[in-house]
């Protein structure tokens, strides 16, 4: 099984609140459809989750009493864009049921700690896509945190016999600086852990919890000698398709598995 991140920057409009991008997560679910593999989605929150958590400091975790009903508020953005994607999976033929993190999930510290994923190991067995993402969940320790989709990618990937790892973005993989601001940024079709450390991460919008940086470590703890984790532009169309067919793309591959 494949697992696929459809990340916040191609699904919504990270700029503008709760702005989704329905043509382009319309054009991704057919173009997964058309692949015929076996694939579990993992969703970013983009600006239905983004903005009011930056804006409260939700990932910083419980503080004031304020912060509360922008916890519930967000928790409700990002269900609703999961309903909108899941509209998108089930007109492209693909039977997918949202199923928030926090009903399965807890974190402790941020870290992020499966309490129980019984019904989502039985949606898959019934041939039935639960599809996750990033949102606000409760923290033992904090009282909630930031569950990011990238979290989510790591904890599925142990939980399911996932043979191949995509981060669905809006760059065309890892580039050695930032290329909207430098001219001399080269992409890099592989990254292993030091390439990573020379590299710095802009992104100039909201995103907390970390960009393009932690993203590519998260890949890089996920890459094993069996297992490829890609990185590839999911705003240019057709290419995670080609991708998915098996051919050669333009993309970032993580490289630096010793398991
Ligand atoms: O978009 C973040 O998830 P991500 C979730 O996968 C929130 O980073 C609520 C900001």
């Amino acid at each position: 099984m494949i697992i696929i991140k459809l990340g916040g920057s191609v699904i919504t409009d990270k700029s503008q609140y709760r702005k989704f991008n329905q043509e382009r997560v319309s054009k991704l679910c057919k173009e997964i459809k058309d692949s015929g593999l076996e694939v579990l989605v993992v969703h970013g929150a983009g600006s239905f989750g983004h903005v009011l958590a930056r804006q409260y400091g939700l990932q910083n975790g419980f503080s004031s009493n304020d912060q509360i009903i922008a916890a519930a508020q967000v928790q409700y953005d990002t269900r609703d864009l999961s309903q909108m994607i899941i509209k998108e999976m089930l007109s492209a033929g693909i039977p997918a049921v949202s199923v928030a993190p926090g009903s399965c999930f807890v974190m402790n510290n941020d870290k992020l700690i499966a309490t129980d994923t019984e019904a989502i190991e039985r949606l898959n067995k019934l041939g039935i896509m639960p599809v996750t993402f990033g949102d606000v969940v409760t923290d033992r320790t904090k009282g909630f945190g930031i569950c990011s989709g990238d979290q989510l990618m790591e904890v599925l990937a142990e939980l399911f016999d996932i043979k191949k790892v995509i981060f669905v973005s809006d760059i065309d993989g890892l580039y050695t600086a930032d290329p909207k601001t430098n001219k001399g940024a080269r992409l890099l079709g592989s990254v292993d852990p030091e390439m990573l450390q020379k590299i710095k991460s802009e992104s100039g919008v909201d995103d907390v919890t970390g960009g393009v940086l932690s993203k590519v470590e998260a890949m890089l703890r996920m890459s094993t000698k069996n297992r490829d984790c890609v990185l590839v532009n999911g705003t240019v169309d057709g290419r995670l398709g080609a991708l998915l067919r098996g051919e050669t793309v333009t993309c970032t591959i993580a490289r630096g598995g010793t398991k």
